[in-house]
């Protein structure tokens, strides 16, 4: 059972075809039969992991990196390199294979051994930052897909920004039945076709088994149909025959659309009881039907040696694209100087700090000059319109509720298939795939990606939104309508828990800005945060603007500040977030007519509260006898600030359909109640 050879492969373009047609058919079996071996005698160490996949997709895959992706091992941050996205990264040995066999150093044979073991760089999901050449995270189907159409987006846009001189590339993925039966799958194939991403490939892993047994079971999608459907070119080849893979990969190097090419494929090809069955999906194969896959594929080899010869093919392959990357540098040294480091400056991810400060300064003397009364989610369109002529890697969006997020700003224009320089994309209703392809453009790099829905939403989005804070990529949410201060549109659209579950994810910054000001001071800290993913939870409903002084300094920086306090001897302390610190500020006048000093403390980000040293904290938080905490949204993660014993205004149910002044009285979330609660505290503390 070995692959095929087929003097088909003389299709393959002159360079491509280094050897006569029976070596490289020789050499293709060695080289894919390496990434077999590597994954049966990895996942057998471990004692865990996924052996099926990689052995079933060893010969496209040799094929793709021996033949056509552009890469350099010796620079995996070459920016103009061809992605490679694993989408199905259970199969992840098959990557581990392929970066250690074409020569990335880092990818030793030693950390082959230590598959999915603590410290090793080959996690048990591929995750980004730990390996050089894994470029996202994957692991929970459909995101992998997902995140390659943010690639493709920001490859073509770079491309009509810097030139295809420096930036002409494609982005493959290798996607399993699992990702396309996700449903993020289908928002994120409708966006590629829309956009006719011509320079995305998608070889599916076509090989009608997941976990549960054959897909009959659980799913009959037409796979072509469906892509062809939503506006791709698609084919069915035998994914075991490298002349119809190298074929097919040819033949989407010069398409109009997206490439979809379903791959036929037997999963844990060469083991002889378990290939095409389940039951090489995601377990070890055991030592007895190890020793027989190495006879069906007449792999002689002690487990983890690769024959020298067949190292040297795949590490002549790693070589390939050496003469294609210094051409690429000679014509970026010819790009004009300015437009150069800018290229240079935006792939690093370095933001031009001149440029952002001056912006931000723009918008706070504007606010100071004159005050405005308006809802935050406008005082993010303010903010906007200063950042976005000053920083030209922000690239925006909504899913469809551009007019209520206030993304666009005047005079942006739209991406499009026929124009990919605008700066603005409508991802259409589609808040998971946008906030995937979102981490697509932060990880392909030269792009700060920003987009909107509502915060209700946010858990449409909250699977991407995690993984980019697991990898720490720069992705900002706007989410407007922020609480029951939306108002009419009722429950189904009234986040009461959305805060707190956002706030639960590890290294994600959730803001909450309570006036135009602070607005412009979140945003900044979104921009700012390179290796973490942003929130910020805005307003429909008007504010007044608290801060009217010109600060120099980026008072939110903290996450909590003294926004209003008579003194220090202050026995009560408010502390509110976004829409409730104007509410609470009504509170402390009332409570100063009855004679108690209460301070008030905004609290615009959670996170840096909690990171700021103790000091700080124990400054903020202080010794006042009562402490209140009002964000019209549920308690949970509020004791951390009020304490388990603080009073707490704010929501323990689902709002409802009213007008937002009604609501507010109707859940009690007012300057009275709050006065009240300090008033019944204070006398119960006596
Ligand atoms: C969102 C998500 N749901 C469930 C899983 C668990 N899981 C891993 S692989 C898999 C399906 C396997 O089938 P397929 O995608 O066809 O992969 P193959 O068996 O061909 O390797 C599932 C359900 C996951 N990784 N991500």
């Amino acid at each position: 059972m070995s692959a095929k050879a087929s003097p088909t492969a003389a299709a393959a373009p002159a360079e491509r075809r280094e050897q006569p047609v029976a070596a490289a058919a020789i050499a293709h079996t060695g080289m894919a039969n390496a990434i077999r071996a590597l994954a049966m005698d990895a996942v057998e160490q471990a004692k865990s992991g996924h052996p099926g996949m990689p052995m079933g997709m060893a010969d496209v895959a040799t094929v793709l990196f021996s033949r056509f992706l552009k890469f350099d091992p010796a620079d995996p941050a070459w920016a103009d390199r061809d992605r490679f996205v694993l989408s199905a990264g259970h199969g992840s040995m098959l990557i581990y294979a392929l970066l250690y066999l074409t020569g990335y150093e880092q990818m030793t044979l030693e950390e082959i051994k230590r598959f999915r073991q603590l410290d090793s760089i080959t996690a048990g999901h591929p995750e980004f930052g730990h390996a050089a050449g894994v470029e996202t995270t994957t692991g929970p189907l459909g995101q992998g897909l997902a995140n390659a159409v943010g690639m493709a987006i920001a490859e073509r846009h770079l491309a009509a920004e810097f030139g295809d001189g420096v930036v002409n590339h494609r982005t493959y993925v290798i996607a399993s039945d699992g990702d396309l039966m996700e449903g993020i799958s289908q928002e994120s194939i409708a966006l590629a076709g829309h956009l006719k991403l011509n320079r995305l490939i998608v070889l599916f892993d076509d090989n009608g088994i997941s976990i549960d047994g054959a897909l009959s079971l659980a799913d009959s999608v037409d796979q072509v149909k469906r892509f062809e459907a939503a506006g791709w070119t698609a084919s069915r080849i035998d994914g075991h025959d490298p002349a119809a893979i190298t074929a097919a990969l040819e033949k989407a190097q010069t398409s109009d659309k997206p490439v979809l090419i379903a791959c036929k494929t037997k999963i844990g090809f060469g083991a002889p009881t378990k290939q095409g069955s389940e039951k090489s999906h995601g377990s070890p194969l055991g030592a007895d039907e190890i020793a027989g896959a190495r006879k069906t594929l007449a792999w002689t080899f002690a487990p983890f040696e690769v024959p020298a010869d067949i190292l040297k093919a795949w590490r002549t392959a790693g070589a390939r694209s050496k003469g294609a990357h210094s051409d690429w540098k000679a014509r970026l040294s010819e790009l004009d100087g300015g437009k150069r480091a800018q290229f240079q400056r935006r792939m690093k991810g370095d933001l031009s700090k001149q440029a952002l400060a001056d912006a931000v300064r723009a918008v706070k003397e504007k606010l100071a000059a004159q005050p405005k009364d308006i809802a935050t989610r406008t005082a993010c369109e303010f903010a906007l319109e200063s950042f976005i002529p000053a920083l030209p890697e922000m690239i925006g969006g909504s899913a469809d509720l551009t007019g209520s997020n206030n993304t666009r700003i005047k005079g942006m224009k739209a991406m499009s298939a026929s124009d990919f320089s605008g700066r603005f994309i409508h991802y259409g209703v589609r808040e998971h795939g946008m906030a995937s392809a979102m981490n697509g453009m932060a990880l392909h790099g030269g792009i700060v990606p920003y987009s909107g829905t509502f915060l209700v939403f946010s858990d449409y989005c909250r699977p991407a939104i995690r993984l980019a804070a697991l990898m720490g990529k720069r992705v900002i949410h706007i989410m407007t309508h922020d609480s029951i201060g939306l108002g009419e549109d009722g429950p189904t659209h009234q986040p009461v828990e959305h805060l707190a579950a956002l706030r639960a994810i590890p290294n994600l910054l959730v803001f909450r800005p309570c006036d135009a000001v602070e607005t412009a001071e979140c945003w900044q800290l979104a921009l700012e945060a390179r290796d973490r993913p942003s929130v910020l939870a805005l307003t429909r409903q008007n504010l007044p603007q608290l801060r009217n002084r010109l600060d120099d300094e980026n008072i939110c920086a903290r996450g909590a500040y003294e926004i209003a306090g008579p003194d220090d001897r202050s026995d009560v302390a408010i502390f509110a977030t976004g829409s409730e610190v104007s509410i609470a500020v009504e509170a402390a006048k009332l409570l100063a007519q009855r004679s108690v000093a209460a301070r008030v403390i905004s609290v615009p980000c959670f996170e840096l509260f909690l990171e700021q040293d103790d000091g700080y904290r124990r400054s903020i938080v202080r010794n006042a006898r009562v402490k209140i905490g009002v964000e019209a949204a549920i308690r949970q993660g509020w004791d951390a600030i009020i304490g388990s014993d603080g009073g707490f205004i704010g929501m323990n149910s689902f709002g409802a359909s009213a007008p937002y002044k009604d609501l507010y009285k109707k859940f009690g979330i007012t300057a009275e109640a709050i006065a009240e609660t300090a008033i019944r505290r204070l006398g119960s503390n006596d």
